[in-house]
């Protein structure tokens, strides 16, 4: 009986699954790509600033599967990322807590992508990133720069404080993005 069970829940889990494609962006050595392969593999990696493209299929939390593409965010190569916004359902935004000097860039950045049409009412996860460093800014700090406030009447958003080089804060990240996605999916059907 108790074998059955389990079956009908592993159906039941499989049909609630949501598979969905997702852009990864920020500024070049946000952590992008660390978290990508922090996700995939479970390990550290060491990083060389992505130049193109990384892309994995992952299952960062219960019931989310996640094709995610982590694009290059050196200036020069920002003014492609428009390329990859077809058909997305989602945006990982990730921020250096750190790196004070280029949260205004960062701002910049997040703004000018979510006014793409295909972009304007996507759910929104910012990971503020490497909190492990002494001079990390705080949550409410990053938000305020940010600005995120200003995309409530068009977006849903979360925050989330993390360290993608151990991986804390990444599941409790995605544990919010999933319900934003399979919401926006929902309303997005017809
Ligand atoms: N201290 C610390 N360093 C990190 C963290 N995440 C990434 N890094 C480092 O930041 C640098 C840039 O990371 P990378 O993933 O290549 O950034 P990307 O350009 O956004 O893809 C690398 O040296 C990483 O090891 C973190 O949470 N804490
Ligand atoms: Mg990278």
């Amino acid at each position: 009986m108790g074998f059955f069970l389990s079956k009908l829940v592993n159906v039941w889990e499989g049909f609630n699954e949501c598979p969905a494609r997702v852009v990864m962006l920020g500024l070049d050595s946000a952590g992008k790509t660390t978290t990508l392969y922090k996700l995939k593999l479970g390990d550290l990696i060491t990083t060389i600033p992505t130049i193109g493209f990384n892309v994995e299929t992952v299952s960062p939390c219960k019931g989310l599967t996640l094709t995610i593409w982590d694009v290059g965010g050196q200036q020069k190569i920002r003014q492609l990322w428009h390329h990859y916004y077809q058909n997305t359902d989602g945006l990982i935004f990730i921020v250096d807590s750190a790196d004070e000097a280029r949260f205004p860039d960062a701002r910049d950045e997040l703004h000018k992508i979510l006014e793409f049409d295909c972009m304007s009412h996507i759910p929104v996860l910012v990971f503020a990133n490497k909190q492990d460093l002494p001079y990390a800014k705080p949550l409410s700090k990053i938000a305020e720069v940010l600005d995120l406030s200003s995309l409530n009447s068009t977006h849903k958003w979360h925050i989330q404080a993390c360290c993608a080089a151990t991986g804390d804060g990444l599941v409790e990240g995605f544990t919010s993005f999933s319900g934003m996605i399979k919401e926006y999916k929902k309303s997005n059907r017809f």
